[in-house]
């Protein structure tokens, strides 16, 4: 339509709201840092992105821990809710709201779908949620249920759910959920929407977790009071999960359908979640949101876990990694390049000393620190610190550059997979050619015999390290910012939109003295504090 402006496209994204019974670790750590590098990939290509973490306060389990800290849940959740907060600015994680549970505004949103739910009939045309008792097995560490066949003995006659949490016996009132009416329902969803769920391994295991019969779901609780009371009947408390899962509609206005934010970014493009919480997120989620006639979010992505020098992390094994820890020890790009790079995105992955070492030194240090510092200092020192003026492009030239300009569209379907580790290899391939390319041309050699052609490779080798930072910047934002500095790119030009020859560096510019970002990881000295 002449005159109209194109909407910028929107991207919605979650990670999943982190249980305040405990302090952050490198589980929430990674989940928050892959969804930070896809919302900052997004806005960089001109997205207008809606970036959302939290914490999830209610249930038993935070319950519980307050207890044990001696304090009432509204002052724990609010101390603990804290140390989620600092997380967030440690990393340096660009989200643009930060939900808790318990604020007014999600009591108001849990309630709203309640009704919303309750007032609509299943597919199979029965009341969505009706009252009944609970006789089962409930596991409080993971807040769920859990039928007799999926339970282990373990010593002392307890029983253990699959994820190695033991499990209780609870028999009390409770409202259900018709979950068995949506079965037919969520697999032909599936069917149509083949990309729902990621990977694909994790598809296979909810459709055929579906396939296998659904029953209903137990959606309040009567023994303890830290919840959401059920609208119409206080007694009852929402099931932890039916507040959590929520979260995400709260976020952006709900119960207000009207309102711009929900209009505008509902539904979500992509909830980012553990393997551990997948069935939560793809099926009783959607079944909610069908029921209470609600769209569905476009995707999950259940990522892997991860271990420490090969054991299970867990807090009486005393080996749980404490991501502040991390970072003062490695540096925060560093540990940020090394979570996404190490493991393939949604496998398991181990964190050891050696090989985030090995990962900082080789590639951090080796490949790409070198390559930017052997091309400015060369331009420092031979070409009075500006940049240089090119000459005629070689075919070696051409095709150097062509690997830089064809970044952009081989990441943008890597993010859009969520295939952060393959990202990093496809910007690493080029990487490795510009560091060929420098041995193969060897511009220091030049200096004397072809001043004009010395200055058309280090040209080229600029550029290419332009685009090698500007896409590197979600990864790395700090270390690719402080590289685009180096070679004179201002702020407000360091979008997508400037890749390519159309944003090329200015011959001419001055530029300040060159300063290595990645320092090699040395180990400290035997013996030494
Ligand atoms: O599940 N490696 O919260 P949570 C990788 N409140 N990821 C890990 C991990 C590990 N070792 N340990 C945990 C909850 N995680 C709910 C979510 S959403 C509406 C409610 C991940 O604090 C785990 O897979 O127990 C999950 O995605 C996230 O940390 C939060 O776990």
């Amino acid at each position: 339509m002449a005159g109209s402006t194109p909407q910028p496209r929107r991207y919605y994204l979650t990670t999943p709201i982190y249980y305040v019974n405990d302090s952050p670790h490198i589980g929430h750590a990674y989940t928050t840092l892959a969804c930070d590098v896809l919302a900052r990939f997004k806005r960089l290509d001109g997205y207008d992105v809606f970036f959302l973490t939290g914490t999830d306060e209610h249930g038993q389990k935070v319950e519980k821990a307050a207890q044990a800290a001696g304090l009432e849940p509204q002052a724990f959740t609010d101390k603990v809710s804290q140390n989620f907060r600092d997380l967030a600015k440690f990393m340096n994680y660009s989200n643009d709201q930060f939900i808790r549970t318990t604020e007014p505004r999600h009591i108001e949103a849990s309630q709203a779908i309640w009704r919303a739910m309750a007032a609509t009939k299943s597919p199979k045309g029965r009341d969505n949620i009706y009252l009944g008792k609970y006789a089962g097995w409930y596991a409080v560490r993971d807040e769920a249920f859990y039928g007799e066949g999926e339970l282990k003995d373990g010593p002392g006659g307890k029983k253990f759910a699959p994820s190695g949490a033991e499990v209780e016996w609870v028999e009390e009132p409770s409202y259900f959920f018709r979950l068995s009416d949506w079965q037919e329902t969520l697999l032909e969803f599936y069917r149509a929407q083949p990309d729902f769920i990621a990977p694909e391994t994790r598809r296979n295991e909810v459709v055929s977790f579906v396939s296998s019969g659904l029953t209903d779901l137990s959606i309040s609780r009567t023994t303890f009071k830290w919840g959401v009371p059920v609208p119409g009947d206080p007694a009852h408390i929402m099931y932890v999960w039916v507040d959590a899962l929520t979260n995400y509609i709260t976020a952006v206005g709900y119960p207000d359908e009207n309102s711009p934010n929900f209009k505008k970014y509902w539904p979500a493009n992509l909830h980012m979640v553990g393997k551990d919480i997948l069935r939560f997120h793809a099926v009783y989620w959607p079944a909610f949101l069908m029921a209470a006639k609600l769209a569905v979010q476009k995707r999950v992505f259940a990522h892997g876990w991860w271990t420490n020098e090969g054991q299970k992390i867990s807090k009486s094994l005393g080996n749980v990694i404490d991501p502040f820890d991390l970072v003062k020890r490695y540096g925060l790009d560093q540990v940020r390049y090394f979570l996404l790079r190490e493991v393939p995105f949604g496998n398991d992955g181990d964190f050891s000393h050696r090989t985030i070492v090995t990962r900082i030194n080789s590639e951090l240090a080796n490949d790409l620190g070198n390559l930017a510092q052997r091309a400015l200092s060369m331009i420092n020192r031979n070409c009075a610190a500006k940049v240089p003026q090119p000459g005629t492009l070689s075919d070696e030239d051409t095709k150097l550059l062509d690997q830089a300009y064809g970044l952009l569209a081989a990441l943008r379907v890597t993010f859009d997979n969520q295939a952060f580790h393959e990202a990093l290899e496809t910007v690493w391939r080029v990487v490795r050619a510009a560091n060929g390319y420098v041995d193969h041309q060897a511009p220091w050699g030049l200096r004397k015999t072809d001043p004009a052609r010395m200055a058309t490779v280090l040209y080229v080798l600029a550029e290419t390290i332009r685009h090698i930072a500007t896409v590197l910047q979600p990864f790395m934002p700090d270390a690719a910012g402080r590289m685009l500095d180096q070679l004179g790119v201002p702020a407000d030009k360091r979008s997508f939109a400037l890749l390519g020859p159309a944003g090329a560096v200015a011959p001419g510019t001055t530029l300040p003295a060159p300063q290595g970002v990645f320092p090699r990881y040395v180990e400290a000295a035997e013996g030494a504090a």
